[in-house]
Formats: C-alpha cells, structure tokens, sequence
C-alpha cells in the first residue's frame, strides 16, 4: 500500500499508549535470528506437548521460526521465538534419557518410525547450539492495563503479528483485542504468553506488521433480557474505541444484527 503503518502517528491519533515494555515475557534486547532455512533441530510437539519430535526450519521472520516437524504434512507448520522454551538443538532430548518421538499424526506406519528418524537425520544440516537463546524470565506479575497497545499473533494467522490493544485484565491472564477486526480474531492469554510483544517489536527485530484493519465496530443493540450476568468466566469486553483513520457515515446505516458475524479471513 502507499501508505505504512506508524506505530507514532497512530498512537496520536487514537490518544493510547503502548503497554510497558516490563510487562513482557520478551527479551530487552530481541535476541538475533542466527537459524537458517533447512535446519534442523528438536521442538516439542504442539499437538501433543509431552512428546519431543524432529523438527526443520520451513522459513525465518524476525525473531521467529516457521517449523515443520519431521513425518508430519506442511498443514501443521508452527511458529515458534529463537528464545522459545519450545525448541532445543538436537541430542538434548537423548542427553535427559528420553526418546525423540513421531509427530502426532505421523503420516507413515509407526513401525517405520526408527528407520524414518536414522534417514531423516542422516546428512541433514543440524542447527548450531549457538543459535537457540534463553527463554526470558517471566515478569513477576501481571502488571497489564486495559487500553494500552502491543504487538500480538494472530492465532488464527499466526505467521501475522498485528496492532492490538489490552481489552481487559483479570488475574494472570489478559484480554488481546485486534485493533480494526471487530473482534473476530481477539482472544484470552497469559501475561506472560510469548506470543505478545511491546510496541516496536516488529520493527527491531525486521517481522513485518500488519496494518490495523478497517472494521468498523457495529455499536451493540441495548442488553438482552436473557444475557444478563451469564457464568461465563471469560466474557467478551464490549469494544471500546475505532480503529482509526475511518469516519462514521452519517446518517448510520441500519445493519442487521446477526450472530457470529466474523472478519474477512
Ligand atoms: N484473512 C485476512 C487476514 C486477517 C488477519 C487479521 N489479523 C488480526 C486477510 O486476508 O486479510
């Protein structure tokens, strides 16, 4: 597009500002990306998070890795921080005594699997001890306030990192809404989840930014009857504030209200 994001003008222009950066499980200074594509090096499985599998570097954005793990198809590819707790050169998992183990899903006949794991490590590019960093220490607490902004994964995409702001903050977790994407993409985590970042985190570290979408937020209708003070331990935040630039048509359409409406995907 003609015109890039700035992280400056548009805390401006919205009057916010970033959360601190002290509120971050993520190094003060990023860490360096010193992985080639091709590697390959050990990662949990997320699928199955107590099995330890083969894995190989499909791609590099910033501080980021696209993996794949080895016997597994390339819809399951993960993203996963140079710093992540996630990933390990390879031998660590036989050094602890355990064993290395098919990803779930393993497209081949499991008895396959020794035969499969000599050949896929046979001559393969291993990734340097050097290049894995030390996870960060958690912050202490969750010092988050609602309506500051940050960096955060799209789960939904998660090769995308997008403007966001803290939606709400209860306990050790908090509320990351997706500035401009009426809510479709928003989403409860730890505070000290690693896939949330200060401002200016894309930008250090060379990852792209996507721009804030331009959905506008439809203004609720006045409360149910029904929908008064429902169990739910996680409720959905009424949206606060516009993306901006946009500016509200006048008069206001009558949209229709429907449930489950989503984002352009
Ligand atoms: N499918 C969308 C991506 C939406 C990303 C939203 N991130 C909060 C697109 O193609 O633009």
């Amino acid at each position: 597009s003609l015109i890039s994001f700035s992280w400056d003008e548009y805390l401006k222009e919205s009057s916010s500002v970033p959360a601190p950066p002290s509120c971050f499980r993520q190094s003060r200074i990023p860490p360096s990306n010193d992985f080639k594509v091709g590697m390959k090096l050990e990662a949990r499985d997320p699928r199955n998070s107590t099995s330890t599998c083969i894995a190989t570097v499909m791609g590099l954005m910033g501080a980021r890795l696209r993996l794949r793990l080895d016997g597994s198809d390339s819809t399951n590819d993960f993203w996963r921080l140079v710093d992540s707790a996630d990933i390990q050169p390879i031998g660590t998992c036989e050094k602890k005594g355990d064993m290395l183990q098919p990803p779930l899903g393993f497209r081949m006949n499991a008895s396959s699997w020794p035969m499969f794991l000599l050949r896929t490590l046979n001559g393969a590019e291993i990734a340097p001890a050097t290049a894995f960093k030390k996870e960060p220490l958690r912050p202490p607490q969750n010092d988050f306030k609602p309506g500051t902004k940050l960096e955060a994964v799209d789960k939904k995409n998660p090769y995308l990192i997008c403007p966001a702001t803290i939606g709400e903050v209860k306990g050790e977790e908090v509320f990351v809404m997706f500035d401009g994407w009426r809510g479709a993409f928003d989403y409860w985590c730890r505070y000290d989840s690693r896939d949330i970042f200060p401002v200016g985190w894309c930008s250090v570290t060379k990852h792209s930014l996507q721009p804030p979408g331009n959905s506008i937020t439809v203004p609720k209708p006045g409360p149910t009857p029904s929908s008064s003070s429902s169990s739910s331990s996680n409720p959905k935040p009424p949206r606060r504030t516009m993306p901006i630039p946009y500016r509200l048509p006048t008069p206001l359409p009558q949209l229709p209200v429907r449930k489950g409406i989503r984002g352009r995907r």
